[in-house]
This record gives structure tokens, sequence and C-alpha cells, in this order.
């Protein structure tokens, strides 16, 4: 759309409706010549070192380390986590200020002798991007108001019962389950197997000790510091303890079969859960994490008391889509549904991979609870998308909600980008195949990533490159490493011309993410790799060798394993397993790692949600008999949450009257 402003001449724009020159043809004085003549030489200094220096673009330059705050933000990566706020947990012994949730943290004896080096920048490192990050979260909470702030708009569709602070305490939550249509239990799934089941045992025994610690010193609060036995929190979760643990945790206990775990952690829901908190949290993440589970739990169980957590939840989630085009914003209030988007997100944009990552949750709540609110929302979201020109057939992974144009043209199939294309070609299989729109957006997206970003390296690894303003950028992300299983589940889904090209895809790029661990010391791969001829799959800088316990690349082992049974998928989540217990496990659960080429590795003191959803779920049904979780009964949300495929028995939608 042309913009009457935009058709004056340049030298003239209206500030407040006056008329403002922009420059006059006065001569300048003194005093404004050194001024400019200063602007101009900041400048050029930025821009040659943006394009001359590689550390300096790639570390230090203005838009890349806000890029990077971003995706670890976004990623709740432990070391750029905000300080955790005095929740009154009585055993906290926390006295950091803000910055002070650096964490460097040394167990074992023996340190190489370059290490104190090496850590005295990651510290550096760290605490630069800590000020940066608590700055970024300072700036918006207080300073973003523009067109975000949601005060003077409705609170929720008129399609929904509103929901207000004063009226929740009046809902009846049932933790009695509906009389069952007919009784739905989950097989047990050890497999023939002697050597799986021995591994799959291995498995449950460390979910087993992350959480007892969890519970033992954090308890309610949204995750465990396991080295310093105190809560924690991340931003994503706000200011308020949310039981993060417990909530993401939960249906990987009942998968497991650990009754007595799971119901203790119901009791906790039903009598403590409560989204009436007046923080902002992040929509993308409170829906995969919070929302995800609760439906998961629903399907498995058919609790009542799950459907209406989750039902509450979404509704308090519904004003995020209040924008001009119903694309949502990042963050949300989830008491005064006031949301809005980062600042720094390509001049206030929303992000590709949060609003495409809500259509699996929000179409089955819509299913179970009768009302159709929350599928229209995440329909409309898909609209906007499908309408729109891509370049290249290329989704960019920034999106203006206001105007509904794309913002920086960057693509990625690692952060901002990811789970947007898996949640294509999943809602086509958790609709029973109905939603062909989904499948056929789903092929053309891929076939486009294909042509443009799936690259070979010099020795034969399969990648998946970033485009920044159509510039290739060779190196993967961690995050990118669910992708091996989203390419095969696609290609095995629909047989056609290109499924066995992608099935190759899908094994090299399962291969890659592999190498990118087995070239540690730790066998457990870092955060960023590259690919450079004669240096490949491997970090190059301090701040990408760090793993935070994060389960993309055994995601992707287990669907390789149920799709194509080649055994070696096993044998790498065994390499896994053993690499967690060495490095990772601590007395009180288990840690991230500060740096995996470094076997005394320093450790980052986080035990993320995630680990119980995602990496541990995925290792124990990589060992366990396909029967547990069927891929043709079920399909996993962006956090492991299992949701059931319609027409399946699981899928408890609520019968329309
Ligand atoms: C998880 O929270 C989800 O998988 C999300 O989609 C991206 N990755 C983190 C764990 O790495």
């Amino acid at each position: 759309m042309t913009n009457a402003t935009n058709l004056l001449p340049s030298y003239q724009r209206f500030v407040n409706g006056v008329p403002v020159p922009l420059f006059s043809r006065r001569s300048f004085r003194p005093k404004e010549k050194y001024l400019i003549v200063l602007v101009f030489l900041t400048f050029s200094a930025l821009c040659f070192g943006t394009f001359f220096l590689p550390d300096f673009r790639n570390t230090g330059g203005a838009y890349n380390s806000v890029y990077q705050v971003y995706q670890k933000i976004q990623k709740a990566g432990p070391d750029l986590l905000l300080p955790a706020p005095p929740h009154g947990y009585s055993g906290s012994k926390d006295s950091h200020g803000p910055g002070g949730n650096v964490n460097i943290i040394h167990i074992g004896l023996e340190r190489p002798n370059n290490a104190e080096d090496e850590d005295i920048h990651i510290i550096e490192d760290k605490q630069k991007l800590q000020a940066k990050i608590d700055e970024e979260y300072q700036q918006q909470k207080t300073l973003e108001k523009p067109d975000t702030a949601v005060e003077s708009r409705p609170r929720v569709s008129s399609s929904v019962a509103p929901w207000s602070p004063d009226n929740r305490h009046e809902e009846i939550i049932k933790t009695v389950p509906p009389a069952p249509v007919e009784s739905l239990t989950l097989p047990d799934g050890e497999d023939k197997d002697p050597v799986a089941r021995e591994r799959r045992d291995k498995v449950k025994e460390m979910m087993l000790h992350g959480w007892k610690h969890y519970v033992r010193y954090a308890w309610g609060q949204n995750e465990l510091r396991p080295l310093s036995m105190k809560g924690h929190t991340a931003s994503i979760f706000g200011t308020s303890a949310m039981g993060a643990t417990i909530v993401d945790a939960l249906d990987t206990l009942y998968i497991m079969g650990l009754k007595e775990e799971f119901n203790e952690s119901k009791a906790w829901i039903a009598k403590k859960l409560d989204f009436d908190i007046n923080s902002e949290v992040s929509l993308f993440e409170t829906n995969i994490r919070f929302l995800g589970s609760l439906l998961s739990c629903y399907a498995l169980t058919g609790d009542v008391l799950f459907k209406e957590k989750a039902r509450q939840l979404g509704e308090r989630m519904l004003p995020a889509f209040e924008t001009d085009t119903g694309i949502p914003h990042s963050l949300i209030n989830l008491q005064t549904g006031a949301s809005r988007n980062y600042a720094w997100a390509s001049s206030g944009c929303s992000i590709l991979s949060e609003i495409g990552t809500l259509h699996l949750e929000f179409a089955y709540l819509s299913d179970i609870t009768g009302n159709p609110v929350f599928r229209s929302k995440v329909e409309n979201v898909r609209k906007v998308l499908k309408s729109l020109e891509k370049p290249k057939g290329l989704y960019p992974n920034y999106i203006n909600p206001r105007t509904g144009k794309w913002g920086q043209h960057h693509m990625s199939l690692g952060g901002l980008g990811d789970s947007f294309y898996e949640y294509l070609l999943k809602a086509w299989i958790q609709s029973g195949k109905e939603d062909i729109e989904a499948r056929e957006m789903y092929d053309e997206a891929i076939a486009a990533v294909v042509k443009n970003m799936v690259r070979k390296s010099p020795s034969g690894l399969v990648y998946l490159m970033d485009l920044k303003f159509g510039r290739p950028e060779h190196k993967m992300g961690h995050l990118a490493c669910f992708a091996g299983g989203m390419f095969s589940l696609g290609a095995k889904t629909k047989e056609n011309q290109v499924a066995n090209k992608y099935m190759e895809i899908a094994a090299g790029l399962t291969n890659t993410c592999h190498e990118s661990y087995n070239k540690t010391q730790t066998k457990l791969g870092p955060e960023v790799f590259h690919f450079i001829e004669g240096n490949e799959a491997r970090s190059l800088r301090s701040g990408e060798k760090y793993y935070i316990l994060r389960p993309e690349t055994f995601e992707s082992y287990f669907v390789m394993w149920r799709l194509t049974k080649d055994p070696k998928y096993r044998e790498w989540g065994w390499e896994a397993v053993q690499a967690l217990e060495k490095h990772c496990r601590v007395p009180a659960g288990f840690t991230g790692l500060t740096n995996v080429y470094q076997l005394d590795s320093p450790k980052d003191d986080v035990q993320q949600s995630y680990f119980f959803a995602e990496t541990l779920k995925y290792l124990y049904l990589l060992f366990s008999d396909d029967n547990l979780i069927s891929l043709d009964d079920w399909v996993f949300n962006s956090e492991a949450h299992v949701l059931p495929i319609k027409g399946k028995p699981f899928y408890r939608a609520e019968p329309k009257s």
C-alpha cells in the first residue's frame, strides 16, 4: 500500500501533523559539521567491521548480536536466562543481582592448560550477553508501547465466553475422569530385544534422577538449578513460578508408567496451576510447553482436569491474536491480556516459527471443547501466510502483524523458522490427512527449501544453510537438527517421485547432526556448527560451543529409527545416553555444558524443562516397541507432547450436537 507520506518531496516530512524540512539550505555551523563527520565516521567503521571482519560480523556486529540474543532468548539457552527472581523459595541462596546469572561451574579436577583462557572469554561473552538481555528485557518491559498495546481492544473474541480474573474461581475443576468412552490404556512398549530393554530402563532411571531432585529442590518453580540446588526461571516463563517442569514433564511421566510421580504432578496442577499471572510470557513457549502438555494429558487420560486447564489457558492466549491481521504477537500478559512484539524483531515483527507453531494445539483444543474460536485463529494465520508472495517460494522469518507484510528476508530451518514447516506437515497428519491445504503448503515450502537451502559440504555432509538477505550462511544450528525427522516423516507419509530423494536428505541431515556430536570431546553436539573445508560440522567460536540438553538430534534418531529400522539410530541414541550420563549428570540432576569440546566443561547449572518433555522422551521411545506412541496414532508437537490423530481412539473429540 502506498502511504501518503511517501509521496511528499523527500525533504519534507510530517511530525505530529507539522511539516518538517529534513534538510534546509542554510549552511551548517562548525559544531554541526563536526557532528555530521562523526556520524559518518562511525557509520563507516560499522560497515567496515560488519563486512570485513568475520569475528565482528559474527559475534560483535550490532545486528547479529541482537539476532543471537533473540535466538537464545527464544530457545531458552541457560546461559541467557534472566536472573531468577526471588520466588520466595525458602531454601534459595540466590543473591545474584541483575546479570548475576552467569554460571561457570567446574566440577572435575583436571583441566586442560588452555581452558582458563577459553573460559575467561566465555565469561566475558556471557556477561556481555547477559547485560544485553537484561537491557533488552527492561526495554521490552518499559519502553515499547506503539501498535502493540491492546488495552483498548476487546480481550477475547465475542464468540468465546469471556474470562475475567473475577469469575475464574467460580469454575469447578473436576479431577475425576469422565465416564470412559472405551478403556484406553497405553501399552507398556517393552521391546523384544533385551539390549533395548536395558537401555530403556537406563533412560527411565535418568528421568527419575532429574525429576526427584527437581521435586526436592525446586518443586513449583519453573526449572531446577542442579548445582546450586534451587529454583530457576527463564524469561520465556515471565517472572512467575508456573511449575514449568511439572507441566512439561507430565506426559513423559505418564508414558514411562511413572504413576506416582504423574499423580503427584496432577494434584499440583489441580491445586496450584493458575494462569492469572501478571507477567509477560512467550506465547509460543506457553503454547508448546503448557498447552501442549495439558492437551496431551487429556488425550492420554481423558481426565477433564487437563481439558479445563487447557481451555482456561487457551482463552487467556486469545488476546495475542487481536492485531490488525490476526497474526499474533510474541509476548502476552496472561492476566491483563496486553500483548506485543519484541522491539528488536525486524522493527516489531512477529516471528514465523512462533506464529506457525500454534496450529496443532489450537485445532485440537477446539475439537475437545467444541469451541471453534481457537481453530479459527490459527486458520486465519495460515490464510495470511498463504496469501503472501514468497521470495523464491520461501517464507521469511519475520512478518509485520499490522501490515501483514514480510519483515527482513531471513530464512532458516533453525531458530525463528523451524517448527513452522514442521506444523504444516503435522497439521495434515493430525487431521487424518484431511487438511490437504497444509500438506500442499508443506510440499511447496520444502521443495523451495531443498532447492535453495539444502547443500552438501566438500566431504559430502548434507546441511541446511540459512539465508540472510539472499546471502547463504554455511552453518547449522542445533535447533535445525529436528529436520532429519521432519523430512523422513514427510517422505514416508506420502509416496511421490521426490519421496526417495527427501528420505536421502533426511538420512544425510541426521548423519550430519550425529557428526557434529561425534567431533566433540564430550560426544554432545554444539549449538552452532559450520561447514568450512577441512573443518566441517564444528563450531568456530566460543559462544557456539554450548550444549543445553537439547533434544533435536535425538528426535531425528527416534523418527529415523521408527521409519527405517536402521539399527545405527539406536546406537547413536545410546552414545548420547552415555555422553549425557558422563558429562551432564550431577548429583542433583542434569545440567547443560558451556563447551562440548572440553572434557571437563564448565556447567551451566540449568536443568531445562524440555529435557523431560523431549530429550528423555525421545530417547525412551527410541528403545521402546513401536506400539508405544505409534506414529500411526500420534503426532508430536514441537515440545514432543503427543497429540492424537483425528479418527484414532485417543482423539476424544467433543461429539457435535
Ligand atoms: C524446545 O523448547 C522446542 O523444541 C522448541 O520448538 C525449540 N527447541 C526447544 C529445545 O531445544
